[in-house]
């Protein structure tokens, strides 16, 4: 773990990256009142898509730019109920000019957010051509049955279709620090294969707009941020909140981040398992790059099927496991009701059950004021206070730990053996306590850079940076095991309710 992790709570986590009262220069937008659709806010560079300042624009209809046809279309597309992002394709005209459109509008109760591009006709290859495309690479994905070749087979695919220099699939942790798992890149970009990133690196306000949208496009870091007129929204009165809108600028420490590694464009597409954000599709270029609107819905649609094919791969592997704990969980039982002893069934009978089942290296067991212990252990004489501090703390669920010695100091003598461990009450008001134990996996982290620099500070401002380097910085931690998962969580308190239940029937 990075010595400081307070970044992403205290800095970077801060930063209101959704009232940044600017857009990124490839489209244009504008904010139309619901009731009337005037217009009551815009970019300031409308005028070059409408020949028309923003000041000259306010309080009137957009709908006056588009051609007859659209003019009803748009009306009832903008009031229909029920819908809050709806693509329009339109022409508008105006003296002179004819421009093909893609819109987005963004509908709420009070405003309408009309995200506008100059559409892209110079494209190769019709849209049902790609579409073709991607169907068959999906009917692939649907074939493969291992992460890292889903992952490998991704990157390819997106890359093929955006040509950016490079695609990396990033995996968060439980501590939402990112790994780099699979990686596909050309020239000159660095490898980040393997490496972990902190948390502030993405940090927790940027992660959870993928929550609403399924990527981000900053196709060119040195765009000219393009004001929105006037400053407050008249409608509601403050910053226009612009977290769905494709065209947000950029956090300015964002952009130093990408200047540090030394590339223009940036796109990311989540990856969604359960509900959750479990990573991110980061794709690079070392030029500005500005994929079209309708590549970025292919990559919407990529996006989610991806996440699908993740989220199914891990459940498949998940179900695996399950159905191994069950076997096991009823190895056990049968061991402890063959030898109508707890002790007996889980140390003789259940044993090489139980350390499959916790993948655990040793146990103890105190039971009616007795220590019985097996396998990998900490000594005889600290088992007494390690007892006493279980105790103590009155734990009467499970309670876990891949790191013994942040509760109980006194397990750093011995965290080699017992540096995970797994609390199961059986009767914790007298005490009785069955103990798993796992070693100590001493691990190597691959940070991308300094992660207690990830922000560096001006001297005498608040101003601050990302860091300048993503060279390896390998950081070795001890005193940990492998981490307990859920379903080891989930297991071992199915086991207490056995253990309980089985104990107090021998009372009864
Ligand atoms: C955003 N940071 C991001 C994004 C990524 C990363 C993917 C989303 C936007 C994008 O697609 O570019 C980070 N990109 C990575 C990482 C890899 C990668 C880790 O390819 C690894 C391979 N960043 C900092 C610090 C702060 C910070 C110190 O380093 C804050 C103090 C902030 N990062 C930051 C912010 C955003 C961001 C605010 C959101 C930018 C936005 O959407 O406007």
């Amino acid at each position: 773990m990075a010595e400081n992790n307070n970044f992403d709570r205290e800095f970077c986590g801060n930063l209101a990256i959704h009232q940044t009262n600017s857009i990124q220069d490839y489209g244009y937008l504008l904010v139309l009142n619901s009731s009337d659709l005037n217009i009551i806010q815009g970019s300031e560079n409308i005028a070059d898509l409408t020949g028309m300042d923003i000041r000259t624009l306010i309080g009137t209809s957009f709908v006056d730019f588009l051609n007859e046809e659209d003019k009803e279309r748009f009306r009832e597309e903008a009031t229909r109920q029920g819908r809050t992002r709806v693509p329009f394709n339109s022409t508008i005209s105006g003296n002179g000019f004819n421009k093909s459109l893609n819109i987005l509008l963004h509908i709420s109760r009070e405003i309408i957010i009309m995200e506008i591009e100059e559409a892209d006709l110079s494209s190769a290859r019709t849209f049902s051509e790609v579409f073709q495309e991607v169907r068959s690479f999906i009917s692939t994905l649907e074939g493969i049955e291992e992460l890292e070749e889903i992952c490998k087979t991704s990157l390819a695919e997106i890359r093929r279709l955006s040509g950016f220099d490079g695609a990396r699939m990033y995996r968060f942790d439980t501590q939402w620090n990112g790994t780099v798992i699979a990686e596909d890149i050309e020239g000159a970009l660095e490898s980040y294969l393997g490496q972990t990133f902190p948390a502030s690196d993405v940090p927790k306000q940027a992660r959870a707009l993928y929550i609403r949208n399924p990527f981000r496009l900053i196709s060119n870091r040195n765009y000219k941020p393009q004001r929105l007129f006037p400053v407050i929204n008249p409608a509601t009165n403050g910053f226009t909140d612009l977290s769905d809108c494709n065209l947000r600028s950029v956090a300015g420490v964002h952009l130093e981040y990408m200047a540090n590694m030394n590339v223009s464009a940036s796109m990311s597409i989540r990856v969604m398992v359960d509900g959750k954000l479990w990573g991110l599709i980061s794709c690079h270029h070392v030029a500005a790059r500005h994929p079209s609107f309708e590549l970025r819905s292919i990559f919407e649609w990529l996006s989610m099927e991806i996440s699908h094919r993740i989220s199914s791969v891990l459940k498949q592997e998940q179900l695996k496991r399950s159905h191994e704990i069950l076997l096991l969980q009823g190895e056990i039982a049968r061991a402890v009701y063959q030898r109508s002893d707890i002790v007996l069934g889980l140390m003789e009978e259940g044993y090489q059950s139980l350390l499959s089942l916790f993948k655990c290296s040793g146990m103890i067991i105190s039971l009616n004021g007795k220590i019985h212990f097996k396998g990998k252990v900490p000594p005889r004489e600290e088992l007494d206070n390690l007892l006493l501090w279980a105790s103590g703390m009155g734990f009467s669920k499970v309670f876990s730990s891949n790191e013994l010695s942040r509760s109980y100091d006194e397990a750093k003598s011995f965290q080699q053996t017992a540096s995970g461990i797994l609390s199961i009450p059986i009767n914790s008001k007298n005490g009785d306590y069955l103990l798993c134990f796992r070693p100590e996996a001493v691990k190597d982290i691959k940070w991308g850079g300094n992660p207690n620099q990830a922000v560096n500070f001006d001297q005498d401002s608040p101003q601050y940076h990302p860091r300048t380097s993503f060279k390896l910085w390998l950081q070795t931690v001890y005193g940990q095991s492998e981490a307990w998962s859920e379903t080891d969580i989930e297991a071992a308190e199915s086991l207490k309710n056995f253990l309980m239940e089985f104990s107090s029937s021998l009372v009864l």
